[in-house]
């Protein structure tokens, strides 16, 4: 079959529904743009355990300790079953590693701020996770097997980190006068990082186009923001904290909040690499990954051992 034939029938695979599987045909472009948005997000996952890890040593009783450590653990597994979906499209673990160590892969903005206090662990677990199921549970409806079926069980496990982080809000907002300040300024610094990692507007948003037509996103950058917003905000009012956003209202007429100005300035400058944490954070992983290499080369050298054992036997 040639290439128009091709992606005919590709193109109507996925416009009936069905998932495009490792092995089926597909166009370039659309593996590409699957390697790219797959391993940034494996990389975000792996990248998004340095802040709350930070705190794992300084959670203020053990039942909190033991929920941030499963939670980020969970986030290690998160970052596992992405690269392998990512392998199956045929690039290299060890490849896609080397592009983050070195820059040229891009991974969650958010993921390049601090975590300054105990209620930034709450405001991640709501905002953060809340942010990103509202984005996965919309990608696991989407095209590529491997990847869909990797959101579903990562959209469980957020699911419940997004209420483990609400809970710390809860807990701090009902709590002294000093506690619920601690939760009003996390959710003032994490808002708008928040708002901004669902990605740019759509009219800054060049990889959407091809995406939705091939059904990797099934929704717009600004159509997820909506519904992160419009379910966010209640839950900031029920339990007394304000939304740092003097334009923020609710809209009667088309049953949405409206919001201020983004400053997308911002935004695109922490992704240059910016941000208050990037430097760091990117040192992190990159000690990390030479610290880890003894082990790499242990498990390979036993691995040929095993290996070898069994021809002779
Ligand atoms: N940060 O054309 P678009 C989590 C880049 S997981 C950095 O709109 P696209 C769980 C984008 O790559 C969070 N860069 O791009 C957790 C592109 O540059 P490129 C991660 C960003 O792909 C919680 C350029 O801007 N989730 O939080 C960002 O169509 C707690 C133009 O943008 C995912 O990765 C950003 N925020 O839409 C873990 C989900 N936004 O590559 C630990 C999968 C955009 O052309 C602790 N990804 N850029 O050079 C997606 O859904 C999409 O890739 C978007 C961006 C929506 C993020």
């Amino acid at each position: 079959m040639e290439d128009a034939k091709q992606l005919e029938a590709f193109e109507a695979k996925i416009a009936s529904g069905q998932k495009i599987e490792p092995k089926d045909w597909m166009p370039e472009a659309y593996r590409k743009q699957l390697v790219r948005m797959m391993s940034q997000h494996a990389h975000s996952e792996i990248v998004g355990m340095l802040p709350e890890g930070n705190w794992i040593t300084r959670a203020p009783n053990l039942r909190r300790k033991a929920i941030l450590l499963a939670k980020v653990q969970d986030e290690a597994g998160h970052g596992l079953y992405l690269y392998s979906a990512t392998e199956t499209l045929g690039v290299d673990r060890a490849e896609l590693l080397a592009q983050l160590h070195t820059g040229k892969a891009k991974y969650s903005s958010i993921f390049n701020y601090p975590t300054l206090t105990w209620a930034d662990i709450g405001a991640i677990g709501w905002l953060v996770d809340g942010a990103a199921i509202m984005n996965q549970t919309a990608l696991a409806r989407g095209s590529y097997g491997p990847y869909c079926r990797a959101m579903i069980r990562i959209c469980k496990e957020e699911s419940f980190h997004n209420r483990q982080g609400y809970e710390i809000m809860m807990s701090l907002a009902q709590g002294t006068p000093e506690q619920k300040a601690l939760a009003q300024d996390a959710l003032n610094r994490w808002w708008w990082p928040a708002i901004m990692m669902l990605g740019p507007s759509d009219d800054q948003s060049p990889n959407s186009d091809q995406l939705m037509r091939w059904k990797v996103k099934m929704e717009s950058n600004d159509a997820i923001r909506q519904r992160f917003i419009d379910r966010t905000v209640p839950q900031a009012d029920f339990i007394g904290l304000t939304i740092p956003d003097k334009d923020m209202k609710f809209d009667e007429k088309t049953g949405h909040y409206t919001h201020g100005p983004i400053n997308w300035d911002e935004f695109f400058d922490v992704i240059k690499g910016n941000g208050p944490c990037n430097a760091k954070r990117l040192k992190a992983r990159v000690d990390a990954d030479k610290k880890g290499a003894w082990v790499r080369e242990a498990a390979s050298a036993y691995a040929a051992k095993q290996a070898k054992e069994k021809q002779v036997a």
